[in-house]
């Protein structure tokens, strides 16, 4: 029924966005991953789907599923993912103070965390789609050292931030900080979360300050293919504990992402196509 579903809503001659001139992974869009079987593809729509038959049937699976949008809605969002010259996807500017950053009226949308937790693949896989955009990553934590602006047409940007933790600039906390307070059009920080070892100490202090700057932030689950079941639950029950009892702003359900097998990917970039106003959802609920 699923299949069938999103097969109707790909089928040839709706889809009208132009792929890039660099061929895009397999996994890019959702019209390539609909040859996956079922159960695969579902996984890879809706992450937590593939969790949940490992998690005691007592534990409350609501906070993990509140946002559930509809396949219409990630394919309308996905649209918005495709450069063209009418809706340009560029790298805009660096910078390393508030004071320096581009004055863009579009909403923004921010990604903080550790060093090495995968901020910089996490775009560089929202932007898979347009993969002549450059995103630059490393094995090597510290490797993004200003806040990197990326346009995505008219509609939103996006920035990528240097990492806290190990090796992070010297300039992290004038940088981000005050960037986190006064920036007017950011609508949204996703502050990464390694699933893979989950809650560390310096995403505690993260936390709290973004409870202590008291805007709207969602904590994103990174590197869920790194590690078996048992522990992601593990370490996602942990974080959902804390966000319950500890956080105000963080908005209460956190999103898995894998970069490296695309998993969650589409969710995301449905979830900020609506946090910027690009997209209005239709009915939710038809999963
Ligand atoms: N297995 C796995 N590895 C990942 C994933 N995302 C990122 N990585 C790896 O983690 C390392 C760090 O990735 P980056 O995206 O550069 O991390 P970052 O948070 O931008 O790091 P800084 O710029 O140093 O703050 C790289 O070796 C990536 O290949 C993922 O989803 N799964
Ligand atoms: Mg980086």
């Amino acid at each position: 029924m699923f299949c069938q579903r999103l097969r109707l809503w790909l089928q040839p001659g709706t889809w009208v966005c132009v792929m890039s001139q660099k061929s895009a992974h397999k996994l890019a869009s959702i019209q390539k991953a609909s040859v996956l079987p079922q159960k695969k593809l579902q996984a890879l729509l809706y992450p937590f789907s593939g969790l949940e038959a490992y998690l005691d049937r007592s534990v409350d699976r609501t906070p993990f599923q509140l946002f559930q949008p509809s396949l219409e809605n990630m394919v309308k969002a996905e649209k918005l993912f495709y450069t063209s010259p009418s809706h340009k996807i560029d790298y805009h500017t660096s910078a390393t103070r508030t004071d320096h950053a581009p004055m863009l009226k579009q909403p923004e949308v921010c990604f903080i965390g550790r060093s090495n937790v995968g901020k910089s693949s996490l775009i560089k896989a929202l932007f898979s789609l347009t993969p002549e955009v450059e995103v630059r990553v490393s094995k090597t934590p510290g490797h993004t050292k200003k806040m990197n602006f990326f346009t995505v047409g008219k509609a939103f940007t996006i920035v990528d931030m240097p990492g806290y933790g190990h090796r992070a600039p010297k300039d992290f906390v004038d940088m981000v900080e005050p960037y986190l307070c006064t920036r007017k059009n950011l609508v949204r920080t996703f502050l990464l979360v390694d699933g893979s070892v989950g809650l560390q100490k310096a995403d505690l202090i993260a936390l709290e300050m973004c409870e202590e700057i008291s805007r709207p932030y969602v904590v994103v689950v990174t590197k869920i293919d790194k590690c078996g079941h048992g522990t992601l639950l593990t370490n996602l029950l942990n974080l959902q504990e804390v966000m319950k009892t500890q956080t105000t702003t963080c908005f209460p359900q956190p999103l898995l992402v894998s970069s490296l097998q695309f998993l969650g990917i589409y969710l995301l970039r449905c979830f900020i196509a609506h946090v910027t106003g690009s997209i209005q959802l239709s009915d939710t609920s038809q999963r």
